[in-house]
């Protein structure tokens, strides 16, 4: 672990020791519990439910197109699928050896192979355009508003706002911890002690890497997905139109801890953000913020 992640995990550690002392002051009332960073209120918007068996909700352009292809082929394989079941129980009654004892003899019918060779085509034609659209609109990364390095460790994660030069690791809560972060009870395996914290309505430019064996970034409700090579830098893109608090795993097998390594974003208004940003380099950055400093690219 670097020092500054160090540095984020001491502090923690002493502000989690406070918290333990404020809650047990506050034991036996209602108040709710209050993250760690500062950040109250957040609705969990992405999420996995429970018997949940379709898309979590979409909250970026990408993710809607997502969605929205993906039922558009559930109808085009759907009729393809209804199709060739309907043709197979057609040939397996009526040309059955009991019911056409006489088989014909001929093996080619012109009509028909051309029939079979251009419909094919057809379908692909179709779903190409909002295919290659889609991937497109995925790879083109656009100018950023805020740039986030992170980087795959194994088992965990190193967020660093580059724009800003500080970085923190993020760690699974055990369940213990889950209350005093201010996450819910079934949250538990999602939930870690430094979430990426992003501005609502602005484009977001994640560099994705990995320090020792490929892992994969990932939050569902935005649609993104990208793995992190050891050597590489790769990027993904979003521009989130909704606060809340949106979870995501580690995609791609990593070793023996590779399901203890979410990945949790915050979405906040752009005066949340820049109070946690201002708190966040005062504490941990190199480079200290000069007044008037601009913070988002596209103000
Ligand atoms: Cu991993």
């Amino acid at each position: 672990m670097n020092v500054k992640g160090f540095a984020i995990r001491s502090a923690t550690a002493v502000a989690t020791t406070g918290s333990i002392a404020v809650s047990a002051l506050l034991a036996g009332s209602a108040w709710p519990a209050r993250a760690q960073d500062g950040i109250d209120g957040l609705q969990a918007i992405g999420k996995p439910v429970p018997d949940g068996i379709n898309f979590q909700p979409a909250v970026t352009d990408v993710a809607r197109d997502i969605v929205w292809l993906d039922n558009f082929l559930l109808i085009v394989i759907s009729v393809i699928s209804l199709l060739v079941i309907g043709l197979l129980v057609v040939v397996a009654i009526r040309y059955n050896s009991w019911s056409n004892p006489t088989p014909a003899r001929f093996t080619h019918n012109t009509p028909l192979e051309i029939t079979w060779t251009v419909v094919p085509i057809i379908i692909l034609l179709v779903i190409i355009p909002p295919s290659l659209s889609l991937l497109f609109k995925q790879m083109r990364i656009p100018d950023a508003d805020l740039t986030i390095k992170a980087t795959g460790n194994q088992w965990y994660w190193t967020h660093e706002y580059v724009d800003h030069g500080f970085e923190f690791d993020s760690f699974m809560l055990e369940r213990g911890q889950l209350a005093e972060y201010g996450y819910a009870d079934d949250e538990f395996l999602l939930a870690v002690d430094n979430a990426v914290v992003v501005p609502v309505n602005r484009t977001v430019v994640v560099q994705v890497t990995a320090s020792d064996v490929i892992h994969a970034w990932t939050i569902p409700a935005f649609g993104v997905k990208q793995d992190a090579v050891p050597g590489r830098l790769t990027e993904l893109w979003f521009r989130v139109d909704q606060e809340g608090v949106y979870f995501g795993q580690c995609s791609e097998l990593c070793g023996k801890d590779h399901s203890y390594m979410p990945i949790v974003v915050k979405v906040v208004g752009d005066d949340v953000y820049e109070h946690w940003l201002d708190r966040m380099i005062a504490e941990y950055a190199e480079i200290p913020r000069q007044p008037g400093t601009l913070t988002l690219a596209s103000d």
